[in-house]
């Protein structure tokens, strides 16, 4: 990916800005994209940073990957029974950043992913994938208990028993079984044409009101989210609200509309 490019701002992670979109990729193939302690905070804190600048964000893999990414790198997982309890997993925090940023996230998928990062495409705001990619959750093969805040994120996008049927078997089910039952917005032959798709979607995000894709997006997360999350997420809706309806963009809009033109929102 060309334009405006950045440097890597965590290990194994890269940037491009094309436009109002960035593009965040995934890039540690030793470990099969693997999410280790360093991969995770780095992704919090570039979707924060980004959030403060583009109007979508979009989530991959380097192209032509097999793996998308394998989940919580197992080298860091807590070994010390004590230590385990009381562990603060930094991938939660990472799952709730993600549906209360103001601006939304898309996940592109080619190849499989699982356990944490399956987490992560499923907390995002829309999910494409190639007909290649599959979806696993996999605590029930490691024996190690599930953060009821993730359940919750597979119990919006999934039926109950849909998501119950990952958590379960912890075996992948098919990007095609995925597109049927709902977890996937759209599903691709292969990676390029699922890019051009996805690109052009994020561009007709782009263009369409920020307030209130923010407000939106914090009214689905306060339905959604667990515990303190939700209720940070609907007051942050209703401030939005307000927001909104006092904005210098729906002022524009309304012109707009009377004039037969499309608005430009300038987020204000
Ligand atoms: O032997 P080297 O040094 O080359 O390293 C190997 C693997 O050890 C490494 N690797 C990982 N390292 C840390 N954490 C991982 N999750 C992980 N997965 C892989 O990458 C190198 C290449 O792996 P290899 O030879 O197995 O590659 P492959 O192409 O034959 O197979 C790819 C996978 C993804 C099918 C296979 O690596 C795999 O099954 N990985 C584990 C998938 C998984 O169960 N992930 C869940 C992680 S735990 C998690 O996310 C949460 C705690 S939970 O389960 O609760 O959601």
């Amino acid at each position: 990916m060309s334009h405006d490019s950045h440097a890597l701002p965590a290990p194994g992670l890269r940037r491009d800005h094309l436009g109002p979109v960035t593009v965040l990729t995934l890039d540690r193939p030793d470990s099969r994209n693997a999410l280790d302690d360093a991969l995770i905070r780095g992704l919090t804190a570039t979707l924060r940073e980004e959030a403060e600048r583009a109007r979508v964000i979009v989530l991959r893999a380097v192209p032509g990957v097999r793996v998308f990414s394998a989940g919580h790198d197992i080298s860091e997982l807590p070994t010390d029974p004590a230590q385990a309890v009381r562990w603060e997993n930094p991938l939660e925090e990472l799952l709730a950043t993600v549906p209360t940023l103001p601006v939304p996230v898309i996940a592109t998928v080619e190849g499989s992913v699982w356990g944490g990062a399956c987490n992560l495409v499923v907390a995002c705001d829309l999910l494409f994938a190639t007909e290649s990619a599959a979806f696993a959750i996999t605590p029930a093969k490691l024996g190690v208990p599930y953060a009821a805040g993730g359940i919750a994120q597979f119990a919006a996008a999934l039926p109950a028993h849909m998501a119950k049927q990952l958590y379960l078997t912890a075996e992948p089910i098919s990007a095609e079984r995925a597109y049927q039952v709902g977890l996937v917005n759209g599903m691709y032959p292969d990676e390029p044409a699922m890019t051009a798709a996805v690109m052009a979607l994020a561009e007709v995000i782009a263009a369409r009101a920020p307030i209130t894709l923010a407000q939106v997006k914090s009214a689905f997360a306060g339905l959604v989210e667990h515990g303190p999350h939700a209720q940070a997420a609907a007051a942050r809706s209703d401030e939005l609200t307000e927001q909104a309806w006092q904005s210098n963009d729906y002022q524009r809009a309304l012109a707009a509309f009377k004039e037969r033109r499309a608005p430009e929102f300038l987020g204000d």
